[in-house]
């Protein structure tokens, strides 16, 4: 599916799906309403609006793009992690484990 790279690289359904249709519609909404918004800063940029209106677009698109994070982050640790932590084995549990640290390492430097 395009703009859902989240999936790619394994059709594993235990490990890296996006849990719930619920979950994938939420996120999918979220995702065309953030296009929208990318295309709204990209007419503004083209039309020469002013420069803080702008920032402030991209202020929204941040924030958005945050919650889209956020709430795959809690599906994720909801299911995934959850999974590992009662049927996966020590070595699976241990790399949610190092993933975690690694996801919360990178949101600390962006
Ligand atoms: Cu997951």
């Amino acid at each position: 599916m395009p703009g859902m790279s989240v999936t790619a690289g394994s059709e594993d359904t235990t490990s890296s799906s996006l849990h719930s249709p619920a979950v994938k519609d939420e996120i999918r909404k979220r995702l065309n309403r953030l296009q929208g918004q990318i295309n709204g800063i990209q007419r503004m940029v083209e039309e020469e609006e002013y420069c803080v209106d702008v920032l402030q677009q991209i202020s929204a698109v941040r924030g958005a793009l945050g919650k889209v994070a956020s709430k795959l982050l809690e599906a994720h640790v909801n299911h995934c992690v959850y999974q590992a932590f009662t049927t996966g084995s020590d070595r699976e549990r241990l790399e949610k484990i190092d993933e975690l640290i690694s996801v919360f390492d990178r949101s600390l430097k962006s």
